[in-house]
C-alpha cells in the first residue's frame, strides 16, 4: 500500500482529506506543526526519513485572512518560502512518485482580464493586501516547474479559490471571512450587540467546501499528468458578494436586523473571478455543495464545537 503524507494534515483542507481518506486505498500520514516544523530543513528531513512517502500532498502553509496578511507580510513570505523550499527538495531528494502543491487564487495578477486562467499566473503584480503570501506562493510553482524540468520530477499545483469548510480558523483577526463572519455574529447575538461586517460587502469572491476540494485533490493525484498547474473551483456564475455571505450567515443565526457595514474597513481585492474550464474538461460536471448549504454545515458545526474550535 502507497505512502501519502499530508502536509497541513491539522488544518481546514487536511481535516477535510482526513474525513475522505478511509475511501481510498492508501496509507495517509496527516502531519501537523506539532509533529513535524517544515520551517525547519533538519526537521523536514527527519519527516521523510521516517516515512519515505510515494505521494505527498502538501497543504501546510503560514495561511490567513486579508487582515492578517496585511499585518504580518514578514511572517506570510519567510515561513511560506521556507516551508515550501524544504518540502519540494526533500520530496525530490527521496524520490516522490508524485507531489501536489497548493497554491490560491489570490496570487494572480491584480490588473487582469477576467476570467482569470492558469496560463495568466505571472503576468503581472498580485493585489498588494497579500503580495507577500503570492509571492511565496508563486515561487513554490517555480520551484515544482524547475524539478521538473531538470529531473523530470512529477511535481504539481492546484490552485483553490476561497476555501471554507469545518475545522477552520475561527480566530477574528487572522480567520478568512466566512470563518471570521460566523465567528462574529455568534458573539453578536449572545451579547446583544450590532454584527460588524467589514468593509462595503462589494467585494466579488467564489468559493468551495474543503470537503468538494478535498475530493478534486484525490483526482489530481491520480487522474492529473500534466506539469502546469490547474485552478480548482466553482464556476463564475457561483461568484457571490461578500453583502450575500454575510445576510446568509446572520439568516443562520436569525440575526439579520443587526447586520451593519464597517466601511472603514478595507476590501481588499474587488474580484479574482476564476475559470474553472481545464478542471471540468478533467472531471466532466461535477456537482459543487451550494454555498447555502455549506454555510448552513459550518455554521452548525462552529455552535456544537465552539469550545475546541481555533479561535
Ligand atoms: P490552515 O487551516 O491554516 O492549516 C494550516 C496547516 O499548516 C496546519 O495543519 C498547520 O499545523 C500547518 N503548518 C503551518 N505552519 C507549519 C510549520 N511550520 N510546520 C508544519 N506544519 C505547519 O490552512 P488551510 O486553510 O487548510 O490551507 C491549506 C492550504 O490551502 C494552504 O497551502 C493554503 O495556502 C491554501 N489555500 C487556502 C485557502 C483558504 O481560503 N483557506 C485558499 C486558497 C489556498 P498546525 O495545526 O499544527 O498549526
Ligand atoms: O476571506 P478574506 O479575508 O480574504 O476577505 P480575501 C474577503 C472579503 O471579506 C474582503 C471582507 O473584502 C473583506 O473586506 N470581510 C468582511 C472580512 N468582514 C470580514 C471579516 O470580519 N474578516 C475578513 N477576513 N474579511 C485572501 C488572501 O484574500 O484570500 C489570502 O489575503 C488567501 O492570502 C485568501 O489567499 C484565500 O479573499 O480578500
Amino acid at each position: 500500500m502507497y505512502t501519502i503524507l499530508v502536509t497541513g494534515g491539522s488544518g481546514l483542507v487536511g481535516n477535510a482529506v482526513k474525513n475522505i481518506s478511509t475511501n481510498y486505498n492508501y496509507e495517509f500520514i496527516f502531519i501537523s506543526s506539532k509533529d513535524y516544523d517544515l520551517s525547519s530543513f533538519e526537521s523536514t528531513k527527519q519527516m521523510f526519513e521516517k516515512y519515505k512517502p510515494e505521494y505527498v500532498i502538501h497543504l501546510a502553509a503560514c495561511v490567513g485572512g486579508l487582515f492578517k496578511n496585511m499585518d504580518d507580510k514578514v511572517g506570510m513570505l519567510e515561513k511560506n518560502l521556507m516551508i515550501n523550499y524544504n518540502i519540494v527538495k526533500c520530496s525530490h531528494d527521496y524520490k516522490v512518485k508524485k507531489f501536489v502543491g497548493c497554491l490560491s487564487t489570490c496570487i494572480f495578477p491584480d490588473n487582469t482580464t477576467y476570467p482569470i486562467n492558469e496560463t495568466m499566473l505571472h503576468n503581472g503584480p498580485p493585489h498588494t493586501s497579500n503580495d507577500a503570501y503570492a509571492y511565496a506562493k508563486r515561487m513554490l510553482e517555480i520551484q515544482c516547474k524547475a524539478y521538473n524540468e531538470q529531473y523530470g520530477d512529477n511535481f504539481v499545483c492546484i490552485i483553490p479559490t476561497n476555501i471554507y469548510g469545518s475545522y477552520d480558523n475561527f480566530n477574528l483577526n487572522d480567520a478568512h471571512v466566512i470563518p471570521a463572519l460566523i465567528h462574529k455574529c455568534y458573539l453578536a447575538k449572545q451579547n446583544g450587540e450590532k454584527f460588524v461586517v467589514s468593509g462595503s460587502g462589494n467585494a466579488l469572491r467564489q468559493f468551495i467546501y474543503s470537503e468538494d476540494l478535498a475530493k478534486l485533490i484525490m483526482v489530481v493525484l491520480e487522474q492529473y499528468n500534466e506539469k502546469n498547474s490547474i485552478i480548482l473551483s466553482v464556476s463564475e456564475k457561483d461568484e457571490v458578494s461578500i453583502d450575500y455571505i454575510a445576510k446568509l450567515i446572520a439568516k443562520e443565526f436569525d440575526y439579520l436586523d443587526n447586520l451593519v457595514y464597517d466601511t472603514n474597513k478595507p476590501d481588499g481585492q474587488y474580484k479574482k473571478t476564476a475559470d474553472n474550464g481545464k478542471l471540468i474538461n478533467l472531471i466532466g460536471d461535477y456537482e459543487f455543495i451550494e454555498i447555502e448549504n455549506g454555510i448552513k454545515n459550518v455554521v452548525k458545526w462552529f455552535c456544537e464545537n465552539y469550545y475546541n474550535v481555533r479561535k
